[in-house]
């Protein structure tokens, strides 16, 4: 008998899944999911998106020396929304990604404050998940999924996010903007574009976690939505920009490598849906954390080196300068 030919899997799910649920939680909360990783005093850091049973989210730490099993969760929110000193968090803060800073020696935290006119994008700064200091927010609404490159280009910092648009039809693409200082952003520009029509990432795709510096450039993990008739399905690909010039799109893949299989990702507050917010490599191996379905934290692993094949397998870009206003 033939044997069916199956799509070779990049990511491995971890055997513990889920990792962390609201059931490991040591408050009441409704449920815990997108979170970003990091290593810090080496261990494991993951800053965790907890939805309260008012709808809105904050952030808290969970550390753990594996960062597969032991996790410790601090006793109470990390980071609660501040709506008095910011009232752009009036609704709640979400989503964050870490990029360690080596030149500053801190950690920065992109997260979306949720405002009364949408999501937009805040930053904080930290040295050790225990004071955080925040910058405010950075971008105006609609706008998230946001993370910084560790290094300067020129000069200047760089910021991948999803700026959406009121123009029906417009779409939401990923859009890099430029710093001298991490507060001032401008020379917008689109770095990728959603497809359109039956692709898996039409019309809306953002950034996952934040962007990994390989030999080959940038290496970008991204989810697009896909709308069927039975809702929407977020699904994970893989981009490369340009080491030098990270506003130019090298290669992507034209399928998707990631998208909710095990029932823990298809059903949840939010069916169908794997969101991760950190990845972490050690010896070329990746650690990608995600939340699944809005419900819980799952773990996937995959050798870097494989990830980096298989994107310089894929086709080179078209050149995303063309209508990209
Ligand atoms: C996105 C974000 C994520 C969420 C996803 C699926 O717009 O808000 O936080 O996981 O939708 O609900």
């Amino acid at each position: 008998m033939k044997s069916v030919q199956l799509y070779p899997e990049l990511f491995q799910r971890y055997e513990g899944n889920p990792i962390l649920t609201i059931k490991d939680w040591p408050y009441p909360a409704n449920s815990v999911f997108n979170c970003a990783a990091t290593k810090h005093n080496n261990e494991t850091v993951l800053l965790a998106r907890v939805e309260d049973r008012r709808g809105m989210s904050h952030l808290t730490v969970v550390r753990s020396k594996d960062g597969l099993s032991n996790w410790r969760i601090d006793m109470e929110p990390t980071i609660l929304p501040d709506p008095e000193n910011h009232p752009e968090e009036i609704w709640g803060i979400e989503d964050p990604r870490i990029t360690y800073i080596g030149e500053l020696d801190e950690y920065i935290i992109a997260y979306t404050s949720y405002s009364r006119g949408g999501p937009l994008v805040s930053l904080a700064r930290t040295k050790d998940f225990i004071t955080f200091e925040r910058l405010g927010p950075v971008m105006p609404p609609e706008d998230k999924d946001a993370a910084l490159f560790p290094t300067r280009f020129g000069g200047r910092w760089a910021m991948l996010h999803r700026p959406a648009s009121a123009l029906h039809g417009a779409g939401a693409h990923i859009w890099i903007s430029f710093s001298p200082d991490l507060k001032h952003w401008g020379d917008h520009k689109i770095a990728i574009r959603a497809h359109e029509g039956g692709w898996w990432d039409a019309n809306k795709i953002g950034l996952s976690p934040e962007p990994i510096r390989i030999p080959e450039g940038w290496l970008v993990l991204y989810h697009g939505v896909k709308t069927t008739g039975g809702g929407v399905i977020y699904r994970l690909g893989l981009a490369l920009l340009d080491a030098d010039n990270p506003a130019k799109l090298l290669r992507r893949s034209t399928e998707w490598i990631f998208g909710p299989q095990e029932h823990y990702e298809r059903e949840g507050d939010v069916d169908d849906v794997v969101f991760p917010c950190g990845w972490i490599v050690e010896d070329s191996k990746i650690r990608l954390y995600y939340g699944g379905a809005d419900t819980c934290i799952a773990l996937a692993t995959a050798d870097l080196n494989k990830l980096r094949d298989y994107i310089m397998k894929c086709p080179p870009a078209v050149d995303n300068s063309v209508r990209w206003f």
